[in-house]
């Protein structure tokens, strides 16, 4: 079939004429969900049975923004081909796939709208006290076991090749690591916080530690990463945590994925500001976010390390000494990482509604100002970072300023 946008009602028979899915006379409603920034989300539900799907597709465009701004369709390739790889790895941890249909640029997955988006938990001040050792576990297998460390040489090279992913990094390379630290016209951000946010075009060491963070991203092929975890893209339940939307997945450097998991708890950090009034509480559940960011770096460094010492095939990991240089590298990757996209969704395409929901404007530039804070103070303070703790020492700090 030539590829059309489907409307609910075609997403019903697209799935009904799948094998092993529904029978042909079954009953089901069909609702288009999609709130991120770029596709079509249909849940399928058959009512008498209970059973359900979900059909993701693809648009010929960045929904966030419209048809003037054409996007690849294969990255509905690269996103069903992640979530099989990272599956095999942590099934419990991933949505299953179905079907995937090349044409149409469209999945048929495992549905886990039984668990609630993690952003959507944490403005309403949920907790999640399972959640830094499953994402842990998340990163720390799918990551080591796609690199250089735990995967053959020529099946990591021919990982690299499927995971060229040109349209979809270079939408990273703009949004999170150029445009937001110069007067570029995809930013959007509050006017009230101007001041701070051209201190920040105009900060010459700051912007060079970004251009080296760029560098990295563009350069080091380290393991096949999610590309785009955020807080949108983590589905969770007091016991249970799906990572959904690798769309981004390519080959990039391991600390782009935990930066992305402790930047997003820090943007809910800084939210905080507008989102809890209660100061006392509020502390409360600063406390708990920073536990998480510590927990968050330490479930994946006990776990990475274990799988290193365990299942390394590439030799040279076993030279003493290296796991340790290895490491302390990747936690600093992780606080630049973190700082770049704290900034971008403080100033550049595509905010947070962690910011974005405090309503009112002088509240929400107060948070805004504690984000970009925080988010220098990473990247300018990463390399004296060891452990998870001087993460959050940056993070108290200046707070406390
Ligand atoms: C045009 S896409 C904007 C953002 O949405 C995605 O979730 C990525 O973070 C991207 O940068
Ligand atoms: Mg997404």
């Amino acid at each position: 079939m030539a590829y059309r946008a489907l409307s609910e009602q075609e997403a019903v028979q697209y799935v009904k004429q799948l094998p092993d899915l529904f029978a042909p006379e079954a009953e089901l409603t069909s609702r288009e969900i999609g709130d991120g920034n770029l596709n079509l989300v249909f849940h399928i539900r058959e009512e008498a049975t209970g059973k359900s799907v979900v059909v993701k597709q693809a648009l010929p465009y960045a929904r966030v923004v419209g048809e003037s701004w054409p996007l690849t369709l294969d990255r509905a390739r690269i996103e069903s081909e992640a979530l099989r790889i990272q599956h095999k790895y942590v099934p419990d941890l991933v949505p299953k796939v179905y079907h995937y249909d090349e044409e149409l640029a469209l999945t048929v997955m495992e549905d886990v709208s039984d668990h609630v988006i993690m952003r959507k938990g944490l403005i309403e001040g949920n907790r999640y006290p399972l959640f830094a050792k499953q994402i842990g576990r998340f990163l720390a297998h799918t990551l080591f076991y796609t690199s250089d460390l735990g995967a053959h040489p020529y099946d990591k090279k021919a990982l690299v090749g499927r995971f060229i992913n040109p349209e979809l990094c270079k939408i990273t390379e703009d949004l999170v690591f150029t445009d937001p630290y110069e007067d570029a016209p995809t930013n959007n951000f509050n006017p009230l916080i101007k001041r701070e946010v051209e201190a920040i075009w105009n900060n010459k060491q700051l912007k060079l530690e970004i251009a080296q963070l760029k560098y990295d991203f563009l350069t080091r092929a380290e393991a096949l990463i999610h590309g785009d975890l955020h807080t949108g893209s983590i589905f969770v339940s007091p016991t249970s945590v799906k990572v959904i939307d690798p769309e981004f997945a390519y080959y990039g450097p391991i600390g782009f994925d935990i930066g992305a998991v402790i930047a997003n708890l820090l943007l809910n950090y800084a939210g905080q500001h507008g989102l809890q009034p209660d100061a006392g509480k509020r502390e409360d559940y600063r406390e708990y976010l920073l536990a998480t960011v510590e927990d968050v770096w330490n479930e994946f460094v006990s776990q990475f390390v274990q799988l290193w010492h365990k299942q390394a095939k590439e030799r040279s990991a076993h030279t003493e000494g290296f796991w340790q240089g290895y490491v302390q590298r990747l936690i600093r990757d992780a606080a630049g990482f973190a700082g770049c996209k704290i900034l971008r969704r403080v100033i550049g395409l595509a905010g947070v509604a962690d910011l974005n929901s405090i309503a009112d404007d002088q509240t929400r530039a107060e948070a805004e100002r504690l984000a970009l804070a925080i988010g220098q103070a990473l990247i300018l303070e990463r390399n004296k970072v060891e452990v998870s703790t001087d993460i959050t020492d940056i993070v108290r700090t200046v707070t406390a300023r």
